[in-house]
């Protein structure tokens, strides 16, 4: 892949059927509210702004039975909706960022720029989460529990057929873990996937820890990057609007670095930015969690690299 000077695509989600708490679905209007496009134009970007397909006209009329998995057939047309927007970003050499919305986004945002980027994509997944039940494993039933499940087929529900990508799961590295269910667990050693949990980051620093996780997918640094960010990946303390909060996160230094070191890397493709919830805390609580959403992608993109 040509690494080149590119345009950026906001891709506003406004979804948030993938969990069970409303709010969700104004996290990429508060985002834009707060200046993000402008603030990305005058880095020098060109800003295109779009946005998907109102979720409300994908509801479908009815829920096939899908046991406790909750809005399966809603989940899948929203996402993909979002693949088809995600690729046609990527082709058109954008990097494509989608604000969420909740994180079952991430199917079809990681459907959309493999798509576009082939097997050579590689997904860095930053959460508190693994986000990687399948239907069978899930005991919530929010599919937000799941996109890495159904964007790998690890999850193959015939209502997400049409997910057909080059995926690998040995180009995919998760950062910030420390919720991780119990069957999530078999999972990630079952199929030997790549982990820095908070502990590794304390062990080792932030900084090694993404030399590490490139070490092991993209040694060169010629491959095209994915970042899918989950706001709850930050302590509480920086990111207290989201719906699923867990103690002991990333300082707020520690998420920047890491938006910063991938902008280095020269290879970002696609950013997912999910799980503001705005609906939650108090105005202040807002307002520390959309500006923080709004500074890491700027970060990402290059804002305080010379
Ligand atoms: C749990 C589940 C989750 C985000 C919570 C939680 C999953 N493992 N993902 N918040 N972003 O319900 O499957
Ligand atoms: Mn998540
Ligand atoms: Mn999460
Ligand atoms: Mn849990």
């Amino acid at each position: 892949f040509i690494k080149a000077p590119f345009s950026v695509s906001l891709i506003s989600a406004p979804f948030s059927g993938g969990q069970g708490k409303l709010g969700t679905e104004y996290g990429a209007e508060e985002m834009l509210k707060f200046g993000l496009a402008n603030q990305i134009e005058q880095m020098g970007y060109v800003v295109n702004q779009l946005s998907i397909e109102a979720p409300e006209n994908l509801k479908p009329l009815s829920e096939p039975e899908s046991g406790n998995i909750k809005n399966i057939q809603w989940v899948s047309n929203v996402c993909k909706e979002l693949s088809s927007k995600v690729e046609q970003e990527c082709r058109a050499r954008s990097l494509a960022i989608t604000l969420g919305g909740d994180h079952s986004l991430g199917i079809g945002s990681l459907d959309g720029s493999s798509k576009a980027y082939g097997d050579d994509l590689c997904v860095l997944w930053v959460d508190a989460h693994a986000d990687i039940n399948t239907f069978d494993t899930t005991e919530s039933g929010n599919i937000h529990g799941c996109p890495v499940a159904v964007a790998y087929r690890i999850e193959k529900s015939p209502i997400f057929n049409w997910v057909q990508n080059n995926l690998r799961k040995d180009r995919l590295a998760y950062i910030g873990l420390r919720d991780i269910d119990r069957e999530e667990m078999k999972i990630l050693k079952d199929l030997n996937i790549k982990v820095f949990t908070m502990y590794h980051i304390d062990k080792y620093g932030i900084s090694k820890v993404f030399d590490m996780a490139m070490e092991y997918m993209n040694p060169n640094l010629d491959r095209p990057i994915h970042l899918s960010f989950d706001i709850d990946c930050l302590d509480p303390i920086y990111a207290p609007s989201t719906g699923t909060p867990v103690r002991g996160g990333m300082t707020s230094r520690e998420g920047h670095f890491l938006c910063e070191a991938i902008s280095e890397t020269g290879c970002l493709v696609a950013i997912d930015l999910v799980e503001v919830n705005p609906r939650i805390g108090d105005t202040d609580s807002l307002s520390i969690t959309v500006e923080m959403g709004c500074s890491l992608i700027r970060c990402a993109i290059g804002e305080s690299l010379l």
